[in-house]
This record gives C-alpha cells, sequence and structure tokens, in this order.
C-alpha cells in the first residue's frame, strides 16, 4: 500500500484529507529471546514490515481509529480524556494507542484536540514481529510531530512498554519498543537490557540473508503463558538471593549458575531460568562471532538458542519447530530459529541468497502437510525507525 492509497482510503473513512502519513517498523531479533526482562542483553532490529498511519486533526476531543486490518473494518471512537483500557475484547487493539496518549497526557505533555488515524499494517497481526510495539511508537511519532511535544525517543520506547504492561497488561521487557523505536537501517541493535546502553552492529551476512516465516497462528494463550515466564524467572531470583546478591538472572554467567542451581530446588524453575542465562550468554557470543565475521557460528548459536526456547523455557510449539527443524535440513541455511514471546508468532532463518526461495518452497510444503495451512514466508529488510512518509 502507498501513501496515496492511503490519503484515499482515509478520504474514503473519514469524508475529509488527511493531513499526512506515517509508517513505524516491525521488528525481528536476531538472538537474546527472553532476556530483556532478565537483565540481559537482545540483538534485534526493526523490519520494513510495520504499520502506516494516515493522520487528520480535528477540532473536538474525539479520537477515530479505522483499522484496515480489522474485519467489519468499523471507525471507534473515544473522548480524549477517556483514562480508562477499552474493555470489549473486539476492540481492544485501541487501548495500544490510547494507553500512549494517556500516559504522554500524564506526564503534561499538551494533546488539546481530537484527531482521525486510519492504520494499515503490512505486518499480520500476532505474527511475533511485534505489531504492538509498531503501534505504539507510531502513535507516540505521531503525537509528537502533530503536537510539537518535546519528548525524546528513548521516552517514547519507555511509554510503550508502559502501555504493554500497564494499559495492556503483558509483563514484556522493553527489547521490542527499543527495536522499534530506535531502528537504524541496515543495523541491528546490540542492546543491554539493564542499563539500556546500546550499540549500532551493522548486519553483514554477505552471502546470506534473513528470511521470515511466519505460523499464521495467532497466539491467544501468549499472554498469560508469557507473564508466567516473567514470574517463574522472578522466583528463581529469589530464591537464588539466598546465596547470591543479584537483580536479575542476566548477571550471571553459566559457570556461576550452575554452582547455585541447587537453591532453586524445583525441575521447572531451573529450567526457567537456565534458558534465561544461557541465552544471554549466547547473545554475547553472537555478538562476539559477529564482529569475527563468523557466521557458522552465529548460525550454531542460533539454533541453540531455539533448543533452549523448546526445552527449557517451553515456549516453542507444533508450527514453530516445524518451521525451524526443517529450515536447518534445507541446503544453505546456518541457522533457524523461533523469536519473539512464542507459542505462534514467526521463526527466522538465516539463508545463502541463492537458496532462500529453495528454503521457502520446500520449508513451506512440510509445513502445509504437516500442519494443515499455509506459513508466509517474508524477506527482512533492515529500516530507520518511524516517522513521516
Ligand atoms: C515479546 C516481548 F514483548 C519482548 O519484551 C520479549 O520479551 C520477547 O517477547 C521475547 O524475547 O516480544
Amino acid at each position: 500500500m502507498d501513501k496515496q492509497q492511503l490519503l484515499n482510503e482515509y478520504k474514503d473513512v473519514f469524508k475529509t484529507n488527511a493531513d499526512a502519513v506515517y509508517f513505524s517498523p516491525g521488528r525481528i531479533n536476531v538472538i537474546g529471546e527472553h532476556t530483556d526482562y532478565n537483565g540481559g542483553h537482545v540483538f534485534p532490529c526493526a523490519i520494513s514490515l510495520g504499520t502506516y498511519g494516515a493522520y487528520g486533526a480535528r477540532n473536538d476531543q474525539t479520537v477515530s481509529l479505522y483499522s484496515m486490518n480489522m474485519d467489519n473494518g468499523s471507525i471507534v471512537s473515544f473522548d480524549l480524556n477517556d483514562e480508562d483500557p477499552e474493555k470489549d475484547e473486539d476492540k481492544s487493539w485501541i487501548n495500544y494507542f490510547k494507553g500512549m496518549i494517556v500516559y504522554l497526557k500524564e506526564l503534561g505533555y499538551k494533546i488539546d484536540h481530537g484527531f482521525n488515524l486510519l492504520i494499515h499494517g503490512n505486518l499480520p497481526y500476532g505474527a511475533g514481529l511485534s505489531s504492538s510495539a509498531s503501534i505504539e511508537l507510531l502513535m507516540g511519532t505521531i503525537l509528537k510531530d502533530q503536537f510539537n511535544l518535546d519528548v525524546g525517543q528513548l521516552d517514547l520506547v519507555k511509554l510503550g512498554q508502559k502501555t504493554e504492561n500497564k494499559y495492556v497488561g503483558l509483563n514484556s521487557g522493553i527489547m521490542d519498543q527499543f527495536a522499534v523505536g530506535m531502528g537504524k537501517k541496515d543495523n541491528a541493535i546490540f542492546l543491554d537490557c539493564s542499563t539500556l546502553e546500546y550499540k549500532y552492529l551493522p548486519l553483514e551476512l554477505g552471502d546470506y540473508e534473513i528470511v521470515i516465516m511466519s505460523t499464521n497462528k495467532k497466539h491467544s494463550l501468549a499472554s498469560s503463558k508469557y507473564n508466567e515466564r516473567v514470574a517463574e524467572c522472578e522466583e528463581a531470583v529469589k530464591r537464588l538471593n539466598q546465596k547470591l546478591d543479584i537483580n536479575k538472572l542476566g548477571e550471571l554467567d553459566e559457570k556461576t549458575f550452575d554452582q547455585y542451581t541447587y537453591l532453586i530446588n524445583d525441575k521447572t524453575l531451573i529450567k526457567r531460568a537456565r534458558h534465561a542465562v544461557s541465552e544471554n550468554q549466547r547473545t554475547l557470543a553472537a555478538i562476539d562471532a559477529m564482529q569475527k565475521k563468523d557466521l557458522e557460528e552465529l548460525g550454531r548459536l542460533i539454533n541453540a538458542s531455539h533448543i533452549s526456547l523448546h526445552y527449557d523455557y517451553e515456549v516453542s510449539g507444533k508450527e514453530l519447530d516445524t518451521l525451524a527443524e526443517n529450515a536447518w535440513r534445507q541446503e544453505g541455511v546456518l541457522g533457524a530459529r523461533m523469536i519473539g514471546g512464542g507459542f505462534a508468532g514467526s521463526a527466522i532463518a538465516i539463508v545463502r541468497k541463492d537458496k532462500a526461495e529453495e528454503l521457502k518452497k520446500n520449508v513451506g510444503k512440510i509445513y502445509r502437510e504437516k500442519i494443515g495451512y499455509d506459513a508466509s514466508f517474508y524477506d527482512a529488510e533492515i529500516v530507520d525507525g518511524p516517522q513521516r512518509i
């Protein structure tokens, strides 16, 4: 969908002209899964699949949203001064927008009139490519630009996470909002989630490219299971605190963890904590491998990440496993793994460019046979963060 089509759609829906059009990316994560809320490291990047928004000011106090992605699309409106989250399940998608408005206003930023917003995502909702952070940062960017708010980019990132945690109820870390909000073309972001220190590293894969493999399965249970994992890691830290003075599992190396595992004294909690610790170490090793241009090693670490997410963290599933495990068997594939929260969503594969089409064909065929419907494949293009287009 190009800018003109969005402007036309806006006019059709709102019967007036839009003032501006914006784009906010989604994200993939090379490695470092479920490490962000554990105070570890991540290595994500913003991608060209994301969310478009056509904006028009109103001279009243109404905010009207229209999503082209919702079936039976209709305008959903609320009062600019209404601070309560939408409870109706069918309309709950508006909370990502509403939360950003509420929290910016709470900080004293002046948003003094309503607006219309038409949204179109070419990022499948619930695809594990962070459609929610894409939307939060889209809203933040539009409000900052249209209302001349003197708010920093990192503050918008943090408000996105706050919206997710407090307004929507997912106790997520900061990776998704950071990857989207701070995205830089052709670069991945090496982020320490405990200090928020970060470094852009060009994602130079030479003859290889990243293919996104989407399960097309919606993850309905994902948020409750996600919050369960967060709580399990917190409990593991509490038990380790009997002897170790740590706040988060990301502070531990594997050797120290092995020495004190006995304190956790619960099979499931040990597995959860072991993933958080080992994945953080794998992420550090992956950065090292990238810097040495050792792509084979990067691939092995990516595969090990999937195994750990499957066995220790138990956030994979038959759809994600079918994609990753069959990608491993294809010629020219360095590594493959599920990304994001898990249970459904997407996986990535690093594949030799001249083998990418074969990978999509072969894995797509096996997936259809095994799962009963199609997976989708996308080539990942790494782009800048949200902006007016
Ligand atoms: C989801 C969350 F939103 C992120 O914060 C992160 O924890 C990720 O799952 C798992 O790495 O996308």
